[in-house]
């Protein structure tokens, strides 16, 4: 909580820090009702620092102070001085030791931020601020300090203590408690610190090193959860696999732990050798975990795994360079799960990621560059922007290297930087000197916020047999940066004629082969293509090369022909949502004006032909048969009209259902998996061709299509299609049979909390009228709980921001609703609350009465005493 308005931090006012901290040495005395915390810290001035006679300032918060030493000395009460957020002491000797004695109160902890409680386990978050509630530190990423830590605690309860680094010793105490000493030789700024204490049990593996060392991996979970980290386990040992293959990358320590907590604000979280994740994103077991869940695992233990280099070995020197570790982690666990299933659905999934809600954070209120310049919260920047625009950044670097000068480029990068806390700007600066190329443009991804608009037009000259692309970029303005430059725009192309792709010669050169890329780097530039012999359709931003929003005037014909010509299944992906986007628009045209709206019959027959196209990989056959998401439609749009765009794309649904019946029966038929479940990309694609064609047989409402549903509930193997099935039921208008499942769905997983998450959450997303009051009566369920995460994500979270049919109700009551929970949140767990305001921040682009009624709640939870800087900075901005 704030005591007055929270503080502006600029990039531009980096100053290095006044102190270093050579050693950090902890003990923690855990207890039920409060926990003592003695920090051992060896100082000196930084060399490096502008004044040196300048105060000791250390952050802390929350933290009752019990004494205070230095060398040795206590310090009386003058010597010192506490505010709510530091101590203070102004003479201090050039190097030093600072003992802090510091009570702390974990179990009282609900923002999950430093030191608390889950269920019965202690642990710790300390990313991004969160070490500043254990004790009185420098708690910036630029102090990098080696720790040893004890911890103690009653050896009952908590068998299991550990902490970054090797176990050094160990040993009991005779009242009932214990103690383990842990010792992390690597150097690690406070952020990566990690402490457990549980009553936990672990399944262990091991690792050997290409170098040959040993690598003991465990994972440790509550006991009833030892049944789901075998697929963790093994996503882990290929990850390390693969860093070493493709990076040159090999794990530096003899252990590797992960733990799983249920109470967790994030994914997960890569503290040196103790990661700490979120039980959604490591525990699977066929049973219990979709499809998508065993994805997300796999995706999630690389990433904190490949944070051992990107990000630990080569920290950050402040937050504002936070996509240094996170763009290029994302881009590094992107391109493992492609390597590991299928790469062009992996880039397709992510790309759909980005245009929904990072193209609409960039056209919003919280819009900042990838390299922000200014926050009141760090934690408000765990953004899309961060994570996937960088990621994004990053894949450009990449192909603009190169593979091979983009592995030197990385490996001059962690050569370089080696056990250093470093900027955007050094890893950029690496690339150049590997492969010898000049950046300086491509810099402005870093600080340009916006999403880039590219218009590109084709004239075709048959008489000059050249085909000439014009394009202009132009960036919107985005809060506090009104005027952009052009970025430099890699635009991977090809031109398609009737057989195939023809040669590319650009400005008269030598065949350049079939694809190349253009490089856009001026506001409107012409790029002329000689000996093209037919007028051909133009196939750009292949594998979605740069993330801007590329418009061509294609016609229908020409979007058909890319769906069932190009090569690239991203392209071919695209093209079926382009014309999915023009068809609903014109349904959506159609509502507004009072007229009856008309599917498009090139759709159905496109579909048609892509239900039967045997050469498609079926995941694609899958996602091509989707409509633009709502998410999407209302991302393009500008006075989003939320009930004509679920009118539209319903009965868009309902006219391919109908027309297509056949084959959609077809693939729900032909693709019944018999064999044992298996997470391969072959068993998911099918599955998830199968539930494609079950929603769409499911609204026709006939008898044959309830019965498969109802089947598939009962009988399948795995949570994919049950959930599929309970998914689709529910949204149906079969009262009954929703009864029975939603009853038995319950009573059949009442004891396993992921799965209770997911029934949470299909009874949130259900499109049907009422679930708002449905919703509200869920929250006094039993199973739900306020202060859990992963429970206020899977029924507010995903009614607010998935179900916009129903929080958008015209009333307003869904805004109400959010804007209650917000407040309620607010107190408990500021980060989940800011988290949460996401749906309302966008009320700008909504149709006037749903604007209104959107801002007023904005402004009721400004009105609110005591708002925390999370809430505040987001309230505040989408406000203005
Ligand atoms: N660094 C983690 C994400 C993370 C960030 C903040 C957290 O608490 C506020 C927790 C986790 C990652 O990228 O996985
Ligand atoms: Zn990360």
């Amino acid at each position: 909580m704030r005591d007055a308005q929270p503080k502006t931090i600029f990039l531009k006012d980096y100053q290095v820090p006044d102190f270093l901290i050579e050693k950090t040495d902890l003990y923690f005395s855990l207890d039920e009702d409060k926990s003592v915390v003695t920090a051992t810290l060896s100082l000196r001035r930084n060399p490096a620092a502008t004044d040196q006679t300048a105060a000791l300032v250390l952050h802390g918060q929350e933290l009752v102070l019990l004494t205070v030493s230095i060398d040795g000395q206590a310090l009386s009460d003058a010597d010192y001085h506490c505010s709510s957020d530091s101590l203070t002491i102004q003479k201090v000797p050039d190097s030093f030791v600072l003992q802090c004695m510091t009570e702390i109160k974990p179990q009282e902890n609900t923002s999950l931020e430093g030191l608390y409680k889950s269920n019965t386990m202690y642990c710790t978050q300390c990313e991004a601020e969160g070490f500043r509630k254990i004790t009185y530190y420098l708690d910036r990423p630029d102090v990098m300090s080696v720790f040893t830590t004890t911890v103690e605690a009653d050896k009952e309860r908590y068998p299991v203590l550990l902490s970054n680094g090797n176990n050094v010793a160990s040993g009991d105490k005779d009242n009932g408690r214990h103690w383990v000493k842990w010792d992390d030789p690597f150097k690690k700024p406070a952020y990566l610190f990690a402490l457990v204490a549980g009553d936990l049990e672990y399944t262990e593996d091991h690792f050997t090193t290409q170098s040959g060392d040993d690598v003991t991996l465990r994972i440790f979970v509550e006991p009833k959860d030892l049944d789901k980290c075998a697929h963790a386990m093994s996503s882990l040992i290929n990850s390390m696999r693969w860093d070493e293959d493709v990076y040159g990358r090999e794990y530096d320590l003899s252990i590797f732990n992960i733990v799983a907590v249920d109470d967790f604000n994030m994914g997960a979280m890569e503290n040196k050798s103790l990661n700490i994740f979120n039980t959604s994103c490591v525990l699977a077991k066929p049973e219990t975990t979709t499809d998508a869940g065993f994805q997300r695992v796999e995706g999630v233990v690389a990433h904190e795994y490949f944070h051992n280099w990107s990000g630990n070995r080569v920290t950050c020197r402040d937050w504002f360079q936070l996509s240094l570790k996170e763009g290029f982690t994302v881009y590094r666990d992107a391109e493992f799960s492609a390597d590991m299933g299928s790469r062009t659905v992996k880039r397709v999934e992510d790309v759909s990621l980005l245009r929904t809600v990072q193209f609409a954070e960039d056209g919003g209120p919280m819009a900042h560059p990838v390299r922000p310049e200014s926050f009141m919260e760090i934690s408000n920047f765990y953004t899309v922007t961060i994570y996937e625009k960088g990621a994004e950044v990053v894949r450009m670097i990449a192909n603009l290297l190169g593979p091979e000068d983009f592995r030197k480029g990385t490996d001059l990068y962690f050569d370089r930087h080696d056990g250093q806390a470093v900027t955007c700007e050094d890893f950029v600066k690496a690339m150049e000197d590997a492969a010898g190329i000049d950046l300086t443009q491509f810099r402005r991804w870093y600080s340009q916020a916006g999403t880039p608009r590219v218009a590109v037009e084709g004239v075709y000259d048959a008489a000059a047999q050249s085909y000439s692309l014009t394009v202009e970029q132009h960036c919107p303005a985005t809060p506090g940066q009104e005027q952009k430059q052009p970025f430099h725009i890699p635009m991977a192309m090809a031109l398609l004629g009737q057989d195939g792709a023809l040669p590319l010669h650009l400005d008269n050169t030598a065949n350049a082969g079939l694809e190349m890329v253009v490089d856009i780097t001026q506001a409107r530039q012409t790029f002329v293509f000689n000996q093209v012999k037919e007028k051909p359709v133009p196939s750009l931003l292949r594998g979605f090369s740069a993330p801007v929003k590329l418009s061509f005037d294609y016609s229908r014909d020409d979007l058909l022909f890319l769906m069932s010509n190009d090569s690239d299944g991203f392209i071919r992906w695209d093209a079926s949502q382009q014309l999915g986007v023009q068809v609903l628009n014109e349904m959506i045209a159609a509502l507004q004006k009072g007229e009856e709206p008309t599917v498009d019959p090139r759709l159905i027959t496109a579909y048609r032909s892509i239900l039967q196209d045997e050469s498609l990989d079926k995941a694609m056959v899958a996602l091509m048969l989707k409509l633009p998401s709502e998410a999407y439609m209302t991302e393009i749009s500008d006075d989003v009209d939320v009930h004509a765009i679920y009118n539209a794309r319903t009965l868009a649904r309902l006219t391919i259902a109908k027309q297509l019946e056949q084959e959609l029966w077809q693939a729900l038929r032909n693709n019944h998996c018999t064999e044992e479940y298996q997470p391969s990309a072959l068993q998911i694609a099918q599955r998830s061709l199968k539930n494609t064609a079950l929603a769409y047989l499911m609204l026709l409402d006939t008898q044959e299509a309830l019965d498969a549903a109802v089947e598939q509930f009962d009988h399948a193997n795995n949570m994919t299609d049950v959930l599929a099935a309970f998914n689709v039921i529910l949204n149906s208008g079969f009262g009954m049979q929703k009864q029975r499942v939603l009853k038995l769905f319950y009573e059949r997983w009442q004891h396993e909390s992921l799965v209770v998450n997911q029934w949470f959450m299909a009874q949130a997303v259900c499109s049907v009228p009422g679930t708002l009051e449905h919703v509200k009566g869920l929250m006094s369920h039993p199973a739900f709980d306020l202060k859990n995460p992963n429970k206020v994500r899977a029924l507010i979270g995903a009614f607010c921001g998935q179900n916009a049919v129903n929080f958008h109700q015209r009333d307003g009551a869904g805004y109400r609703f959010l804007a209650d929970q917000i407040i309620a949140l607010n107190s408990l767990n500021p980060q989940v609350a800011s988290r949460l305001l996401g749906p309302l921040t966008k009320w700008k682009k909504y149709s006037e009465a749903s604007r209104l009624l959107m801002k007023a709640e904005l402004e009721r939870i400004m009105a609110e005493p005591g708002l925390s800087s999370d809430v505040f900075e987001v309230v505040s901005k989408s406000l203005k």
